[in-house]
């Protein structure tokens, strides 16, 4: 049975701790156990973090035909642009932050005042959060700090920045802003505005995740879980809607580039007693299995 409250918490990481291993003790734990969890104290200034909602923010008060100027074109080979009406209840802006050689400021509104700069400045911040933590995850399999974001691809790791505009929904027929789901990331960072509406599964139960400026939620997304032959939970995670109130999120993703090869750290596998439990796969093939639901492994 699922019901939306239990005494447990989503963990919460403090990464001002002067104890390094502490904090990476927790940030594995965590990511053992859940696959979600908060980071506080995460280096990232709060003023940028506020900044960033708020151009996100006004991007979606444009009238219409200034948000389709960056419509996703049908045929285009990634998920960059904007996409009005997902399910009826979202809109969506996608564009990548990071490496600067795949950024297409095609994407990026560029009506708003402070957009790119901001825009920029939380790319090289979610860049350095991101790959503290996957150093931490990295010590915690028994690996040098940079085992997972070289398996991720490196220095070509992608940063995919989503903005969801969610609007309020009385519909009872309609259960999900998004639908229950694991990213295919390597790991997620997200922010959101002051209304809550995501929420994380474990052990047969949904969490609510609280969320309020001072917060990062961290997801562990499939490639992480795969690099790590599965000692690393995926969060698998969904978003509600509010009755009354707009709610915001701004994920971004720490992807492979398409070309890509993950799999499984050959390091961790090498012994007989951890035989691998995925199959390598180039990203744009995982994301093809994903999306037609075809059998991965
Ligand atoms: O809106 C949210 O909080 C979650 C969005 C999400 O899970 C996704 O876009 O993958
Ligand atoms: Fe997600």
């Amino acid at each position: 049975m699922e019901t939306t409250s239990a005494p447990e918490e989503i963990p919460v990481v403090d990464l001002s701790n002067l104890n390094e291993d502490l904090v990476a003790r927790a940030v594995v734990k965590a990511s053992e156990e859940w696959g979600i969890f908060h980071v506080v104290n995460h280096g990232i200034p709060q003023e940028l973090i506020i900044r960033l909602k708020e151009v996100g923010t006004e991007f979606f008060q444009l009238p219409e035909e200034e948000k389709k100027a960056l419509a996703k074109p049908k045929d285009f080979r990634n998920t960059e642009g904007y996409i009005a009406n997902l399910n009826g209840w979202a809109d969506h802006l996608y564009h990548m932050i990071w490496p600067p050689s795949r950024v297409n400021y095609r994407f990026w509104p560029n009506n708003i005042q402070d957009y790119k700069e901001v825009n920029e400045e939380y790319a090289k911040e979610i860049k350095k959060l991101s790959e503290k933590i996957m150093g931490w995850l990295s010590e915690g399999l028994g690996l040098g700090r940079e085992a997972l974001k070289e398996g991720l691809g490196g220095e070509t790791v992608e940063y995919l920045m989503k903005v969801i505009f969610y609007r309020p929904c009385q519909d009872q027929d309609v259960k999900y802003g998004t639908p229950p789901h694991t990213d295919l990331s390597g790991i997620t960072c997200l922010i959101a505005n002051q209304v809550y509406g995501l929420q994380a599964f474990k052990d047969n139960n949904w969490f609510d995740v609280k969320y309020d400026d001072s917060r990062i939620v961290v997801i562990i997304g499939d490639q992480v879980h795969r690099m790590s032959n599965g000692k690393y939970k995926r969060g698998e995670h969904r978003a509600t809607l509010d009755k009354e109130k707009t709610r915001i999120s701004w994920p971004v993703f720490v992807d492979p580039n398409l070309d890509h090869v993950v799999r499984p750290l050959p390091e961790l596998i090498s012994c007989d007693d951890n035989a691998p439990k995925f199959k390598p796969y180039i990203f744009r093939d995982y994301k093809f299995h994903i999306w037609n639901r075809l059998p991965l492994d």
